[in-house]
């Protein structure tokens, strides 16, 4: 079981994945558990600050440590330890998806949400063990990417795809040798015209392998060559 905890000023933002595909029916049957956790009820003063202006000035806020360290506590109290601590950020090392796998072995996580101009220094260096970035660009929270993350671990996880082989087939998954996947086609055959390649009618199952292997090569080329550097693997 994947204990998902996660700390955020937005947790309704949550909901929508929840509930629905995939990681709802993981959760629903107890392969994942998330728990969200509001950061201002971390705050204690009468407006329950959570944001601050930086020092040395500059515009818009940024994130107070002492709210995210006692969440972070609470949370350490709660799993009997300190979770393993990702710190969303457009600043973090690149998501891999054998970054994903190694984070997928792990029992618990603790996914920490940013917001506003950023997070205090001195919380990342005290509490968070790596800052994981989905892309180069800058989102207005770390919420979305927090989701995309849980997505892509929980999709590994025994048991939560029906098909075994689905997440091994996977685009930079060994199966594929870190390969883009090549087009697919299901019913209707013809579709205005546009037809279905005849190999894949043919049952012919070598054929077919080697086929689809020519497609990912030639996709990969023209889409992603940066890929093919050190390729094989
Ligand atoms: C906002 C900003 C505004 C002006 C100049 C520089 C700036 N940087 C930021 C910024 O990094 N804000 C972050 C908002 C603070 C942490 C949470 N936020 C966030 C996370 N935006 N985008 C992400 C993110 C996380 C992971 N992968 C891609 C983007």
């Amino acid at each position: 079981m994947l204990q998902i905890d996660i700390i955020t000023l937005f947790p309704e933002m949550f909901s929508g994945p929840f509930s629905n595909s995939i990681i709802g029916r993981a959760v629903q049957s107890g392969l994942v558990s998330i728990e969200l956790h509001q950061l201002r009820d971390f705050a204690h003063d009468r407006h329950r600050t959570v944001d601050d202006e930086p020092f040395g000035g500059g515009p818009g806020m940024v994130l107070k440590s002492e709210p995210l360290l006692e969440a972070v506590q609470h949370v350490t109290k709660l799993r009997g330890s300190k979770p393993h601590t990702v710190l969303l950020s457009p600043q973090g090392t690149p998501l891999t998806h054998s970054r994903i796998a190694s984070l997928g072995e792990l029992d618990s996580l603790l996914l920490v949400c940013g917001h506003y101009e950023g997070v205090d220094q001195r919380f990342i260096n005290e509490a968070v063990d790596e800052e994981i970035s989905i892309g180069d660009y800058v989102l207005t929270g770390g919420e979305l990417p927090a989701m995309v993350l849980m997505d892509a671990v929980t999709r590994l996880r025994p048991g939560v795809l029906g098909d075994e082989q689905s997440a091994e087939l996977d685009t930079f998954a060994p199966g594929l040798d870190g390969l883009l996947q090549g087009p697919v086609y299901t019913r209707p055959s013809d579709l205005d015209g546009q037809k279905v390649p005849g190999v894949l009618l043919s049952g012919d199952h070598a054929q077919i392998e080697r086929w689809r292997r020519e497609q990912a090569v030639k996709r990969t080329q023209e889409r992603r060559p940066e890929l093919l550097e050190d390729w094989p693997r």
